[in-house]
């Protein structure tokens, strides 16, 4: 732990009296459990506080408390502090970069080891699995840990772990997750909300995903190109990803999808052995070790191609060094 920024955070956040809350594009379990929180923490200590997104929320998250508080639109007014939560860069938070600059410090509170470090005040730690888990201390900091908190914190690092199964997961998490239980949340009603709302129609294209499925000789990666991605108000990327995981052989997952004819976006997984942020990094994206992205503007053949082959040189090289 960053103990000189996380006191530097806290004595700026006790000194502030207003607060912009962000955090990056394409809103998922972390970014919004660690918005929301942070937001109950400030609301708790008598500040003022507003959470602006570029998106809007999704479906499946409108049971996280104070969630229908989230605004799309930029804050007239100026603030003490921007608090940017679980984004690597300030070009992540989309829209809402204009309004940081209205705010006399930024506080980067993140745990992507690609994090550019574009804060006054960069409170980041990559070997933490969630922007939550960090917010969890910042609670007992604060000592104002309530059920609507533990319940945000719950969901950031469930989704940010892949349900408690990946790698980043330690006994911390789970030393976190006991004391999270006191306050009487339903783990199972969590995942259903968040993760049972395939229709039908979701699963046969879920179908058509895994029948064309591809791999290297050596059966180390595993990927899939989708020209048409089906949009949906829930994303279907880690549903993919998980039914991936299933294989016993691949080290690396990626996943293609067309944005249009010169655009595409790549996800990328790993396993254990190969830091996938390292690949997207060299494609102009990032992420984590285990979990990244990139978009890149060449049609999704040719993104396929270069992205697949780097790759496999990679993995051979890093084989090598073993
Ligand atoms: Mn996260």
């Amino acid at each position: 732990m960053h103990k000189r920024e996380v006191k530097r955070a806290i004595e700026k956040i006790k000194k502030s009296k207003s607060f912009l809350i962000t955090a990056h594009m394409n809103l998922e379990g972390d970014a919004l459990g660690s918005e929301l929180a942070m937001y109950i923490i400030l609301k708790k200590l008598g500040k003022k506080a507003v959470i602006f997104n570029n998106d809007y929320l999704p479906d499946i998250y409108t049971f996280l408390p104070f969630s229908r508080t989230i605004k799309n639109d930029p804050p007239k007014n100026d603030f003490d502090v921007a608090l940017v939560l679980d984004c690597s860069d300030s070009s992540r938070t989309g829209k809402v970069k204009d309004s940081l600059s209205r705010a006399k410090c930024i506080i980067n509170i993140d745990h992507h080891i690609s994090n550019t470090y574009f804060g006054d005040i960069n409170w980041v730690e990559p070997a933490i699995g969630s922007a939550c888990q960090m917010i969890y201390f910042l609670c007992n900091k604060f000592k104002v840990m309530d059920k609507n908190l533990a319940l945000c914190l719950y969901t950031g690092m469930f989704t940010d772990t892949g349900n408690f199964t990946y790698s980043n997961v330690d006994s911390s998490t789970h030393q976190i997750v006991s004391q999270l239980m006191e306050y009487n949340l339903h783990p199972h009603k969590i995942y259903e909300t968040i993760h049972s709302l395939c229709m039908p129609s979701d699963l046969k294209f879920m179908g058509k995903i895994i029948s064309s499925l591809k791999f290297d000789p050596q059966r180390k990666v595993c990927w899939a190109a989708i020209n048409k991605w089906k949009e949906n108000s829930y994303d279907l990327t880690e549903v993919v990803f998980s039914v991936m995981r299933l294989l016993k052989e691949p080290d690396v997952f990626v996943l293609f999808k067309k944005v249009d004819h010169h655009k595409t976006r790549v996800n990328l997984r790993s396993r254990s052995r190969v830091d996938v942020n390292k690949i997207a990094k060299f494609f102009g994206g990032g992420g984590h070790k285990r979990a990244s992205g990139t978009t890149i503007d060449v049609p999704i053949h040719v993104a396929e191609e270069r992205v697949i082959s780097f790759i496999k040189r990679y993995t051979n090289g890093a084989k090598r060094k073993k």
